[in-house]
């Protein structure tokens, strides 16, 4: 089987990464196209790998007779379109969140997917592929701890961009701890209140910066996460399952444990998600890739998070913003999946 030509739209830092990844660790694919909207740093990119052209529109790379695949890490408010562009051209696509920006044009993304009978979305929420997260579920699955009661997460990064504002928390960060709710729980989040304590005076003026985000799943679940993102320490990310008969952890960062003079122990904290996530954005890609390769004869080209979990975030990060604004619980407005024949 030939390898798969992936156009990877959107160099950025993780664009880049993929790139890097795509054409070192992953198996089977090779990138054939790249475009980003600053073309020197497309062309810088292309440069160094043997076969790669730049496509300065994303949409032609899109249509490029020669790209089997597509991958965007190009900013939110350009995924709709170049999704719905991968739908009509039949290109199987990773996609990194949000899927789109808002519920509605996500909700249209799904439906659209759904009446070409095929699954060629995949949203790139990479936790489900970290060994930590993947025992955990396998753990839940097993039944060993019983009937899982309640999930407490923590999320801190070090800093983040100055464009950050108090929604980004709730719409960047929050949205992997829904994805990981729905993950586990195997079921929808229907309601969310967004808490804000009193503001770490590191964090730039106005931002609503640690927020307590409380969930609540369709069977009553409790979920409770402490996102916190200009700690200036180190990338953290936690998360406790307590169930009927015990709890489990993941997240502790127990790597390499130094002890030296004078009697001092510790070990290291990665210093953000690239480096934390590192193995699960690898195993996503070679799976993915996998998928795709095989997926003409099945007409399913995904292997993990699809766009009806892509439009899900969207649903419940909308009620959570909503909350951010009033203070209130919000329940989340989602249609009822079996409404949409085939997603
Ligand atoms: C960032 O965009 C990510 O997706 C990271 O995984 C998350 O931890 C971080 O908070 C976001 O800003």
């Amino acid at each position: 089987m030939s390898d798969l030509r992936v156009a990877v739209l959107g160099v950025g830092i993780m664009g880049a990464d993929h790139v890097a990844r795509l054409t070192s660790t992953i198996s089977g694919a090779h990138v054939a196209v790249v475009n980003d909207y600053l073309t020197d740093k497309a062309e810088q990119i292309a440069a160094g790998l043997p076969g790669c052209r730049v496509v300065a529109d994303p949409l032609d790379a899109i249509a490029d007779p020669d790209v089997d695949a597509v991958v965007l890490a190009t900013p939110g408010p350009a995924h709709e379109k170049q999704l719905l562009a991968c739908l009509e051209h039949g290109k199987p696509v990773l996609c990194e969140k949000p899927l789109t920006t808002d519920v509605e044009t996500s909700l249209e993304v799904v439906k659209r997917e759904a009446e070409l009978g095929k699954r060629l979305i995949q949203v790139g929420f990479m936790r489900r592929f970290d060994h930590e997260y993947a025992a955990l579920k396998a753990m839940l699955d097993s039944g060993e701890l019983g009937r899982p009661l309640v999930l407490h997460c923590a999320h801190r990064n070090p800093a983040v961009p100055p464009s950050f504002d108090s929604a980004m928390i709730v719409r960047d960060s929050l949205v992997h701890e829904v994805d990981v709710t729905r993950f586990l729980f195997n079921e929808e989040i229907i309601a969310i209140q967004i808490i804000t304590p009193s503001a770490n005076p590191g964090a730039p003026d106005g931002v609503a910066d640690p927020q307590i985000a409380i969930m609540r799943t369709a069977s009553g679940k409790h979920v409770d996460v402490e996102l916190f993102v200009t700690t200036g320490v180190a990338y953290e990310v936690r998360t406790e399952v307590v169930a009927e008969k015990g709890s489990a952890m993941i997240g502790l960062d127990v790597g390499l444990i130094r002890k030296t003079a004078p009697g001092t122990w510790g070990g290291q904290i990665t210093p953000g998600f690239r480096e934390r996530f590192g193995q699960a954005y690898d195993t996503e890609f070679q799976r993915w890739v996998d998928a795709v390769r095989h997926g003409s004869s099945t007409g399913n080209y995904v292997d993990g998070p699809s766009a009806w979990d892509g439009y899900a975030a969207a649903a419940v990060c909308e009620a959570g913003v909503q909350s951010l604004n009033s203070g209130k619980p919000v329940e989340v407005t989602m249609v009822a999946r079996e409404t949409i024949a085939g997603a």
